[in-house]
Order: C-alpha cells, then sequence, then structure tokens
C-alpha cells in the first residue's frame, strides 16, 4: 500500500510537469470546468450511481487502445469524467463511499488527460495504467453488472507490466495495441 501511495506521489509529480508542457491541455481543461458545472447542474435529479457507467466508459476506453484509436480513446476519457459527474455518493454504502472518496480524483485528472491527448496514443496508455489501478479497486466493491476479467500484460513499461480490466476472456492488449495484440493472460474473473 506504501508502495502505492508512494508511486501515486510520483505520477502527480511526473503529470504535473506534464501539464505545464501543454497549454493546449490547460485551454481544453478549462473549458471542460465550465461545461461540467453546467452538467452537473442539469443532472441534479440523475440519482442513478454512476458506477456502471464509468465502467462501460473504461471499457471504451481500452477497446479503442487496443485498437491504437487514440480519438476514440480521447472521447472515452471524456465519457469517463461525464459519468462522474454523475455520480450520486449519497446512495452508495459505507464501504463503495471510502474507495469512490479514495479514487475519484485520480481518476478524473488521468481521464481528463486521456481526453486532452488524442495523437499521443502512448501518452494516453500511461494514464490508461492508472485508471486501471483505480478501476480495479472500484469494481472490487461496485459489483459490475457483467464479469470482468483482470488481464496482465507482463511486457508493457519495460517489462514493469500493467493490468488492464475486461468483458471479454479472449486477450485484446490495450497497451501494445497491435503490435502485440495477445499478449497477456487473465489473472482474476470479478462477478
Ligand atoms: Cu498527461
Amino acid at each position: 500500500m506504501k508502495t502505492l501511495i508512494l508511486g501515486f506521489a510520483m505520477m502527480v509529480a511526473t503529470f504535473t510537469a506534464c501539464n505545464n508542457n501543454d497549454d493546449q491541455t490547460k485551454e481544453t481543461t478549462n473549458v471542460g470546468d465550465t461545461t461540467a458545472t453546467n452538467t452537473a447542474a442539469s443532472n441534479a435529479e440523475v440519482k442513478t450511481a454512476s458506477a456502471n457507467e464509468m465502467v462501460t466508459a473504461y471499457l471504451q476506453l481500452k477497446n479503442a487502445l487496443a485498437k491504437d484509436n487514440d480519438k476514440e480513446a480521447a472521447a472515452a476519457g471524456k465519457q469517463i469524467t461525464d459519468a462522474m459527474q454523475k455520480t450520486d455518493e449519497a446512495s452508495m454504502t459505507a464501504e463503495q463511499k471510502k474507495v469512490y472518496g479514495e479514487v475519484k480524483e485520480d481518476i478524473k485528472e488521468h481521464a481528463e488527460h486521456v481526453s486532452n491527448n488524442a495523437g499521443k496514443i502512448e501518452h494516453q496508455r500511461e494514464h490508461f495504467d492508472m485508471i486501471s489501478k483505480d478501476m480495479y479497486d472500484m469494481v472490487k466493491v461496485f459489483k459490475p453488472t457483467q464479469t470482468l476479467y483482470v488481464n496482465h500484460c507482463p511486457m508493457y513499461n519495460d517489462n514493469k507490466g500493467a493490468t488492464w480490466l475486461s468483458e471479454v476472456k479472449e486477450i485484446k492488449n490495450p497497451y501494445l495495441g497491435k503490435k502485440m495484440p495477445t499478449c497477456g493472460s487473465v489473472k482474476e474473473e470479478i462477478k
């Protein structure tokens, strides 16, 4: 757990730097924030916890990266943050609220980077790696409506490896894409 927290601290440092290098990212984020405020107001009546919508958007992101499609990945990143706008924490159990509270800022930040980085698929994949860790924690407490498979690719990131969630048992690697579509194996089933 300590290693994980340290890891996140280091990632935050890295991504701060990455933000500063990208004026366009800032601009887009600002526009996004304004829209987000409006969306939040108009969705005040949406009562359904959007955890499942987040998972659906995450799976779209995963499938876009597996196809090497950076534009679809960017759109899916936006869908993740849109789903989060609708989240109703009052409808969550204490355990769900705790886990969601721990991961929400992190997921939001990484999803924003994914949506702001069409054209830089390797950069999107770095953020997808982080989102995948948070989504894993989430689906452990928000029972998914469909069976999810926890897959692992040992080669990504100079053989440090990375994990992702999938709705299908068949391996379609989102980290290596068409270069090595079947690299990886199923580690766990969540239902
Ligand atoms: Cu970034």
